[in-house]
């Protein structure tokens, strides 16, 4: 484990309702030494309102009802195929997180991208701000915020593809680019053109941690915590995408936030720039002179997973 004296412990999280990015959830509300103290939500591989009512009941079931949920309203130009957006329905109708008629944890009156402006600011030393979607919401914040910019000491963000092929398969696209960045290439370049400090998991390291049969069928043996019990139903939901894509799932968003917890990973600095137009946009490239960036390089799969598992029997 981190040595928890040096690890950051505040944490704002900002999703983007995949299912995964539940996963992350349900990993970042059970290590202890870190306080949440509110999520935003990207309105981009999901539909917003499914993805704030299942947040909120993910808050519940953790017994942190007490978190703030904010939906945001921007978009990016490239938008995600609808019937991946339909996952966060199927995550907000689970059996586990419907136990009870009402939800507790609060929904802000605020859309996402003001949310996590007014938490950053409020935030008396700067925290560590966790993305696994786009990075729209934090481009919006450095612009209309600019103050937020103190505020964030490290962005750990899931994202991008350096050195291996993306996962963008769209008509008109060379294919280079990773999802995340891609959704809203001018908002990456917004975040590189700031001073965050950047860390990054892009596609070279999260190849090495698909979700496989094994690892989705452990579940079932500890399926007596509600933990396990949400997360081998949600990864569930993925079995068969490698039949019909020819590629599996994941564990994308998982694998970044277990950075906030564990030694899984090895790092490596790069200097780095963002494609914002054309049948590249989206791609994330390694350049002499781009922005500064920590990047994961390399990941223990088995370790991670025995993390995950072990983290989740609660
Ligand atoms: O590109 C990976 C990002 C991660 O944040 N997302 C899913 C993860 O939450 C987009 C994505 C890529 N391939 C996908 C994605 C797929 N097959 N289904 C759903 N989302
Ligand atoms: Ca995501």
């Amino acid at each position: 484990m981190r040595d928890e004296s040096v690890r950051p412990s505040r944490v704002v999280f900002d999703h983007d309702g995949g299912l995964d990015d539940y996963l992350s959830l349900l990993l970042l509300l059970s290590y202890e030494h870190i306080e949440l103290l509110g999520i935003s939500i990207t309105p981009a591989d999901t539909l917003i309102e499914g993805a704030v009512s299942a947040t909120r009941k993910i808050l519940d079931l953790a017994g942190r009802s007490d978190v703030p949920v904010a939906g945001g309203t921007l978009e990016g130009p490239n938008p995600f195929p609808f019937s991946w957006r339909l996952d966060c329905l199927k995550v907000n109708d689970l059996p586990v997180l419907n136990q009870s008629p009402e939800i507790r944890a609060p929904e802000s009156d605020l859309p996402g991208q003001a949310f996590l402006a007014r938490t950053l600011a409020a935030a008396p030393e700067p925290v560590t701000l966790l993305m696994t979607g786009p990075l729209t919401n934090l481009a919006w914040a450095l612009d209309h915020h600019p103050e937020v910019e103190a505020k964030v000491r490290e962005v750990v963000f899931m994202g991008g593809a350096l050195d291996v092929g993306g996962n963008v398969q769209e008509p008109g696209h060379d294919g280079t680019a990773e999802w995340n960045i891609y959704w809203d290439p001018p908002a990456a370049k917004r975040v590189f053109a700031s001073n965050v400090p950047l860390t990054m998991f892009p596609l070279d390291v999260t190849d090495r941690v698909p979700v496989t049969e094994e690892f989705r069928r452990a579940f079932g043996r500890q399926y007596e915590y509600p933990f396990s019990a949400a997360a081998g139903t949600i990864w569930a939901m993925t079995s068969g995408w490698e039949l019909a894509t020819g590629r599996p799932y994941f564990c994308w968003d998982t694998l970044t936030t277990s950075y906030l917890a564990a030694e899984l990973c090895t790092f490596r600095d790069v200097e780095c720039d963002v494609e914002t137009e054309g049948p590249s946009q989206g791609r994330t490239v390694v350049t002499a002179g781009g922005r500064p960036v920590k990047v994961a390089a390399e990941a223990d799969a088995e370790g991670f997973y025995e993390h995950c598992l072990e983290t989740l029997r609660r």
